[in-house]
């Protein structure tokens, strides 16, 4: 399927108009859901409440408008219990809300983030933080923006002198806790600082906007990676797997950085990291 520039466009300007008709109910559950955090099931239920209402209103308004859509979004997958595939149709892949653990605790660090892939191919993304009134957004080929202002990565082309991301909240899960221990170790020893948002869609934008030079980060699923993995490489950043090869949406395993450089350094220390046998902590 060739896709022309006006159809991009279109598909783009309707996502963003669909993003940011879900702020006002994002912005009342932030206000609500501090409200609820004595009772633990509500609490839960409650963050399902929105992220369901906010991925029904982008769902439904995406397959109106284009009933072509295919739909890979994290409340969808959690009910149907089904593998996502990505085929080449037109594929919305939806977070409706990446940083949920920001969102209950009233940390103004979360958004709503949809990307749009095409015969397999990112080709728009957008990412609103409703709460900081922050609209990141890219297609492809026309820069990506915050707020309507085109944005740019840094040129850092040293991990030495960059401000690293990572989910220091990834340890909580065993299988993978040795490995994150070690690269986080290893990233933050040798780098300038190193910052934990919790939100790996705003991670991506930060990295865009030049806040941080690289974020590196496994085991999420697409729809925490997808719209601002359209944004990143749009505002001029490097995309890869982990290992250096090409970066792949349904197990995105990623090196981000500014530049190549970068991108090289931070998997020599993934590398060195995935070396070490013994350490020790003094
Ligand atoms: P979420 O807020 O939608 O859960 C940092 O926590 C980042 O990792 C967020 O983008 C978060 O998405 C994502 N993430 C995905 N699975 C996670 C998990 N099991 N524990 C913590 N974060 C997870
Ligand atoms: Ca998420």
């Amino acid at each position: 399927m060739s896709l022309d520039n006006q159809k991009l466009k279109l598909y783009y300007n309707t996502a963003l108009n669909l993003v940011m008709k879900c702020g006002p109910l994002m912005r009342e559950g932030y206000e609500k859901a501090a409200d609820n955090f004595k009772v633990k099931s509500d609490f839960y239920d409650l963050v399902t409440v929105y992220d369901k209402q906010i991925e029904d209103i982008l769902i439904e308004g995406l397959q109106k408008e284009f009933p072509e859509s295919k739909f890979i979004g994290e409340e969808e997958s959690a009910i149907s219990k089904r593998e996502a595939e990505l085929t080449d149709d037109p594929t919305w892949i939806i977070d409706p809300i990446d940083g949920t653990s920001n969102f209950i605790h009233k940390i103004p660090h979360c958004c709503i983030s949809v990307g749009l892939a095409i015969n397999k191919e990112l080709v728009v993304g957008v990412v609103y933080n409703p709460i900081a009134n922050e609209l990141y957004s890219a297609y492809k080929g026309h820069g990506a923006y915050l707020n309507g202002q085109k944005i740019h990565v840094t040129n850092c082309a040293n991990i030495r002198s960059a401000v690293v991301g990572y989910e220091i909240s990834l340890i909580h899960a065993e299988r993978v806790r040795d490995k994150n221990v070690k690269r986080l170790t290893k990233l933050a020893s040798n780098s300038t600082s190193t910052r934990s948002m919790g939100s790996a869609a705003l991670t991506l934008c930060y990295v865009a906007k030049g806040n941080f030079d690289c974020y590196h980060v496994e085991d999420l699923k697409s729809w925490d990676i997808a719209g601002g993995a359209v944004i990143l490489r749009e505002a001029g950043g490097v995309l890869l797997h982990t290992k250096g090869g090409e970066f792949n949406i349904m197990k995105p395993d990623l090196v981000c950085a500014a530049t190549m450089d970068l991108a090289k350094d931070v998997m020599r220390l993934i590398e060195e990291a995935n070396q070490i046998t013994e350490y020790t902590i003094n």
